[in-house]
């Protein structure tokens, strides 16, 4: 496709300037807006491309793209669209007739930012997709694009219809970094490849990008309790105990407590005083019951009135202009705004090894790292040159340091392309809930954006289209089951249709009830997924993964292969 030469273009644009756009003759360097892209040949089916400040003044880059025509749009153009972070829904859109939601002018810039690797609005008419993109003639899949890699860039493919015609961009997003002046930086390889199977492509695309990026996938599989999704941000030392009292007979490896321990936002090794044994107490407690301990921390974010932004205001990233701290997040349950750390300060970074070594040595062995995408958002920073990307993987690749090689981190909240190679486990879906589909009223609702929002359905979507991903690219965790029928809003046939829908996914298993809700039913239930989960996840290990059906179906996946 790409061989189309006289139709490749490159397209560019620098922080506060405007779009510029040139043919681009792979082999040959092309000179654009004080700026040097060279396309190389491609070597196994892999273009091979980078830019070079080719000036004397340093300059700031949001994104580079090259852009080509892939050919004549067909009937029903549609394209498979993976979304940004772990919480974005993966799924097919109609090119033509579905609307980018950052082209809805009701949600604050800062949404936007938490949603996509580029904060801006999209071109009328324009559709986007992370990492990976299936474009497809109604069901049938025609090729895909891919970024074989993320943790330098974000690589976005955009795509829109001009003259009955797709318009293709594959989009290398650099955030505004700083290219100084006379260096070049490699950007991500690209492949495109031809398949009439939308799963055979992903899967071909994960095998690849795994390679390249050293995935982690040898983790052994797990099951456990996770405190969230019952009692939320009330949890208490006393509940953690009472359920770890329940679960002697229960298959649990892991025993995680989420949010609702720390003191403050940012003071992870402080707990307040609903916890009173502190975080050493209550691993002492997991860990005298025979399992692994697992504590939640949001490590980029720091609360106004936490130690860590107080004592070292220099650590946030600055705001775009003026003298603020730049947000990393707005969280009403948290009260409200929350800075950024910037992980570009040698500091920062010491300090996430120092709080995950600590995390380490009090008893944990499973951390689970959320908002993550925090450290992505919009800044002034130390280092200047670093894209989003490589500050979101500078945060991570720093907790990895400092709680060592066997510890499983699994992100959550996080830009999936920047953490191949970084994470055991990953999040690959929104928060599930009490119920199927989100209320009017349900916390985190963002207009726009409401397939964001915690409710079971839009887990259960991201489960079956992320399929793919699993051990190719990390374990997957297709966030917990709940087996209780009492205080839910789920029916018991939506609890069985959930907790079975994880088993055929073969990611993680992890429970979040008050253990004392479940009966029998739940407890069976249980067995069962777990024994499926458990094959599937060995079958997944040699290379087989469970497919979405109806993956190229607009109306959203109808279950996985097996469910
Ligand atoms: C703890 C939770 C759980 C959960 C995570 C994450 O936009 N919001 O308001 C919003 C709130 C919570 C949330 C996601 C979004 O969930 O996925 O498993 O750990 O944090 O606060």
């Amino acid at each position: 496709m790409l061989d189309d030469a006289p139709r490749l273009r490159v397209r560019m644009r620098r922080t506060h300037g405007p779009g510029v756009d040139a043919p681009v003759t792979p082999g040959r360097p092309t000179s654009i807006g004080g700026l040097e892209v060279v396309v190389d040949a491609s070597e196994e089916g892999e273009l091979r491309w980078s830019v070079a400040n080719a000036g004397d003044r340093d300059l700031d880059l949001d994104a580079v793209a090259l852009v080509w025509d892939g050919g004549a749009a067909d009937d029903c153009p549609r394209m498979f669209a993976n979304g940004y972070q772990s919480w974005t829904p993966a799924r097919t859109l109609r090119l033509g007739i579905d609307v980018d939601p950052s082209r809805d002018p009701r949600p604050i810039p800062l949404v936007r930012a938490a949603f996509h690797a580029d904060p801006g609005v999209c071109a009328p008419g324009e559709l986007r997709s992370e990492q990976v993109a299936v474009l497809a003639s109604g069901d049938r899949a025609r090729f895909a694009i891919g970024f074989v890699g993320g943790a330098t860039h974000a690589g976005t493919i955009r795509v829109r219809i001009v003259d009955d015609r797709l318009e293709l961009a594959a989009t290398a997003w650099l955030g505004g970094a700083t290219l100084r002046a006379g260096e070049q930086r490699v950007l991500h390889p690209f492949v495109i490849e031809e398949h009439d199977d939308p799963s055979v492509l992903l899967e071909r695309w994960a095998d690849r990008t795994g390679r390249a990026e050293q995935a982690r996938v040898r983790a052994p599989f797990l099951s456990g309790w996770c405190s969230w999704y019952h009692y939320f941000e009330h949890v208490t030392e006393r509940d953690v105990l009472d359920n770890l009292a329940l679960a002697d007979d229960w298959p649990f490896d892991v025993f995680q407590v989420d949010d609702g321990f720390q003191r403050a936002i940012g003071d992870w090794l402080h707990t307040n005083n609903k916890f009173p044994s502190g975080v050493e107490g209550v691993a002492s407690a997991i860990r005298a019951s025979g399992r692994t301990a697992g504590l939640w921390i949001a490590p980029f974010l720091a609360a106004p009135d936490s130690e860590v932004a107080t004592s070292h205001p220099e650590w946030l990233a600055r705001a775009p202009a003026g003298e603020n701290p730049a947000i990393g997040m707005y969280h009403d349950v948290w009260g409200g705004v929350m800075w950024q750390l910037d992980t570009t300060n040698p500091e920062v970074v010491d300090h996430l090894a120092a709080t995950a070594a600590a995390l380490v040595d009090a008893g944990y062995r499973y951390l689970k790292l959320d908002f993550t995408f925090s450290a992505s958002m919009p800044g002034r920073f130390a280092d200047p040159t670093r894209t989003p990307a490589e500050r979101v993987r500078a945060g991570y690749d720093a907790i990895r340091r400092g709680a060592g090689d066997d510890v499983f981190i699994l992100g959550c909240g996080a830009p999936l392309g920047a953490l191949v190679g970084a994470v055991d486990g990953m999040r690959i879906g929104a928060d599930v809930a009490p119920w199927w589909e989100a209320p009017a009223d349900a916390p985190g609702r963002q207009p726009a954006y409401e397939d964001t929002t915690p409710a079971t359905k839009h887990a259960f979507v991201n489960t079956c289209t992320r399929s793919f991903m699993h051990r190719r690219l990390w374990s997957n965790d297709p966030d917990c089951i709940m087996l209780r029928n009492r205080e839910t809003r789920l029916s018991r046939e939506t609890i069985a249709r959930w907790a079975e829908t994880v088993g055929a996914s073969g990611g993680l298993v992890l429970v979040s009830d008050d253990l004392s809700l479940i009966d029998a039913d739940g407890r069976r239930l249980l067995d069962e997924v777990l024994v499926r989960a458990r094959a599937v996840d060995a079958a997944s290990r040699e290379g087989t993964t469970p497919r979405a059906l109806g993956l190229l179906d607009p109306q959203g996946p109808g279950g996985l292969t097996g469910s």
